[in-house]
């Protein structure tokens, strides 16, 4: 036994210089997260969604990446319309260009708290409602401000919001929608313009529930607060119930004193339940 210690001792020592060895040099593209947790929503609700960056050893100046959203008859990104400058080339060789306004569609964000919340140009923009591209350049007037993202730097990079329709019959099957990072028009760029592919990109899901008539505030119990707004849609002009439907409990197409003493009935009097 004593005799094979040493032996044992010698292959340990093998084993490290080849495990050593077979190590892969440190990898310096930045990962990109979707953090898009397999959420459950109900119709009409908005979706946070959050871009992470861990850098893994670069100087991130500049992106450009691309969401898609699967489902455009589920969910989309609501845009604002903005006239913006936009330019183009004066001549044919593109030795000089013009301003020009142009309207762009401007998905709300936010950087604020964020790796990128003091960079001269942000922006979310979409061409579709379900597609949605991230610009971002660190310093876009030149003065050398702000620094760019350091190297080894991890945090978001950006948050977005996507937007449930509220008309989403219940009789759909297929309710979830994935959210993805597509390789193809997704970047970083150094600050010396050199284009840096991200890798390992995650995507996320976002399963739409089953709404239940009278369950007005999509808080999955009937109780007095559906009530109360059913009252408030019904006699004060409040505003509607998402989806509409949801007033309906007894199911006659249309929302009046007849579903407000119904609803009254089951919630209070151990009545049939809504439709
Ligand atoms: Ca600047
Ligand atoms: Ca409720
Ligand atoms: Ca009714």
């Amino acid at each position: 036994m004593f005799r094979r210690l040493p032996c044992l001792m010698w292959i340990g020592v093998v084993v490290l210089i080849v495990i050593h060895g077979a190590q892969p040099a440190r990898a310096q593209t930045p990962k990109l997260y979707l953090d898009v947790a397999d959420t459950s929503v109900s119709p009409g609700a908005v979706v946070p969604l959050t871009v992470y960056l861990q850098n893994m050893g670069d100087s991130i100046a500049g992106f450009q990446l691309s969401l898609t959203l699967s489902r455009p008859d589920i969910m989309e990104f609501t845009a604002d319309t903005m006239v913006q400058t936009c330019y183009k080339c004066s001549n044919a060789a593109c030795t000089s260009v013009v301003a020009y306004p142009c309207t762009v569609a401007v998905v709300p964000s936010s950087s604020a708290g964020t790796l990128t919340y003091n960079w001269d140009y942000v922006q979310a923009r979409t061409y579709g409602t379900f597609d949605l591209q991230l610009t971002g350049i660190v310093d876009n007037n030149f003065d050398r401000l702000p620094l760019p993202i350091l190297p080894y730097t991890n945090g978001v990079l950006i948050k977005v919001i996507g937007h449930v329709f509220c008309d989403i019959p219940d009789t759909l099957q297929d309710r979830t929608v994935f959210v993805t990072a597509n390789i193809v028009g997704s970047y970083f760029s150094d600050p010396k313009g050199t284009l840096i592919q991200p890798t390992d990109f995650t995507s996320g899901s976002v399963t739409i529930t089953p709404t239940t008539r009278g369950d007005i505030n999509s808080d999955i119990v009937v109780d007095v607060f559906d009530i109360v707004q059913l009252i408030d849609i019904a006699f004060s002009g409040g505003p509607p119930a998402c989806p509409n439907n949801l007033t309906d409990v007894n199911c006659d197409l249309v929302t009046d004193v007849f579903d407000l003493i119904y609803l009254i009935d089951y919630a209070f009097s151990g009545g049939q339940p809504p439709c």
